[in-house]
């Protein structure tokens, strides 16, 4: 076995691993997309989205936004209403605002977790 053909097979290899790891976490369910996040989270992933705000609702912890594509989240662009970690990240932002945001979908719940005027 050469050289080229020795890192192929290793290549291969972890490859196969890989995607066994990705079917397993597939069937843990909402627990493993949570831990998934909250390692994404202590990772320093804060990938941030640009959007507009159209709906404001403090008292319910909500904002509607219409965003552009999530990366972290796999989601395409769209309009939507998202929970707000704490309600006091609305505090500054009225309906029309350009913002910019971090999203996790922590148990399913599509949650944004920081925001800011862009
Ligand atoms: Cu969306």
């Amino acid at each position: 076995m050469n050289y080229k053909t020795l890192t192929l097979t290793l290549l291969l290899g972890l490859g196969a691993m890989q995607a066994q790891a990705e079917m397993t976490m597939n069937h843990e369910g909402h627990d493993m997309s949570q831990m998934e996040g909250m390692t994404l989270a202590e990772a320093g992933d804060m990938t941030m989205t640009r959007g507009i705000i159209t709906r404001i609702d403090g008292q319910n912890g909500k904002v509607g936004i219409k965003h552009e594509a999530i990366a972290n989240l796999k989601m395409p662009a769209m309009t939507m209403v998202f929970r707000v970690a704490d309600p006091a990240l609305l505090e500054e932002l009225k309906v029309g605002d350009a913002v910019r945001f971090h999203a996790e979908n922590p148990a399913g719940k599509l949650t944004v977790m920081a925001i800011q005027k862009q």
